[in-house]
């Protein structure tokens, strides 16, 4: 916030209302990346199990996409274990609870960790482990600026030995008319969830913004193949946030997120950047989202 351009890292987005607020995102109709990732999944999960084989350890970055996973855990054939990454221990552990209420013979091991960051996995011996998948679903890889989304593919890459593999959601280039009204949806549902980044800053950091003179404001960069979002200051005001004052010109922004989209060759270039083959990728008909499976 002390930036020429003030920002805030998208990860803070998933407090407890931020984290409904997306997933209602997931069900609005103008946001295809979900419902289409889900479909993917639920045609391919067969020809990736067939990929994988038996006793897989299978891996997720983040916890929140349980629908997602679920397909994965009904298709692959003996799991070694289910492994989910994720940085919010209590999101991690509900989620955790209630996976191994539905699978009681899958062994859960949850770890708490910003997989963004350099980080190990924990030892783990209790089944034969054959093959170790790594779960990235989502295109939260998009938050990502490129080069640091190769650096998460080289650090995933030393997780991994020869024959493992990663599967990475990733949504691809398209009508920007398309990607501009996933962002904004009719509903407002987008907004909120921009806007209730604000909100979470009055009550986690005694902050005073005033919701009703910021708005949502997301646009397709042609130029950087993103969508941006920003909050812009409807007037010039002065908000404090934990007793520090910071000051907003008209129409001045906070940058809250980009989301990166990439054309199949260009993940895959990406992707043997950094040390994978791009084996396989599966697209919807109208070729809005991909899920590459990787090996190396
Ligand atoms: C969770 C990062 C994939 O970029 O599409 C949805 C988040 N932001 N609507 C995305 C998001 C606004 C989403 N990711």
């Amino acid at each position: 916030m002390t930036q020429p351009q003030k920002a805030i890292a998208p990860k803070f987005f998933y407090d407890k209302r931020g984290s409904e607020l997306f997933d209602q995102i997931c069900e609005v109709e103008e946001y295809y990346p979900t419902r289409t990732e889900i479909h993917l999944l639920k045609t391919y999960c067969r020809d990736i199990a067939q990929l994988v084989g038996q006793d897989c350890l299978l891996i997720e970055y983040g916890s929140g996409s349980s629908a997602k996973v679920r397909l994965l855990l009904d298709a692959l054939p003996h799991l070694a274990g289910y492994m989910p990454i994720d940085i919010s221990q209590e999101h991690m552990l509900q989620a955790s609870a209630e996976l191994a209420q539905s699978y009681p013979d899958l062994d859960v091991i949850a770890v708490c960790a910003d997989y963004t960051q350099d980080f190990q996995l924990p030892p783990y011996s209790k089944k034969p482990v054959n093959h170790k998948l790594i779960f990235f679903p989502g295109s939260t890889i998009g938050n990502l600026h490129p080069q640091e989304a190769i650096h998460l593919l080289k650090q995933s890459r030393r997780l991994l030995d020869k024959g493992d593999s990663m599967l990475i959601g990733v949504d691809l280039k398209k009508d920007p008319a398309i990607l501009n009204a996933a962002y904004n949806d009719a509903q407002g549902v987008t907004a909120a969830f921009n806007l209730n980044l604000l909100d979470r800053i009055n009550q986690e950091l005694n902050a005073n913004f005033d919701l009703s003179h910021f708005h949502h404001w997301a646009f397709y960069n042609q130029d950087e193949s993103r969508i941006e979002m920003h909050l812009v200051s409807l007037k010039e005001q002065t908000v404090i946030i934990d007793k520090t004052p910071f000051h907003f010109r008209q129409d001045e922004t906070i940058h809250t997120e980009n989301s990166y989209k990439y054309s199949i060759e260009e993940f895959q270039d990406m992707a043997n950047y950094a040390g994978f083959d791009a084996q396989q990728v599966w697209t919807d008909a109208d070729h809005l989202f991909s899920l590459h499976y990787l090996t190396i």
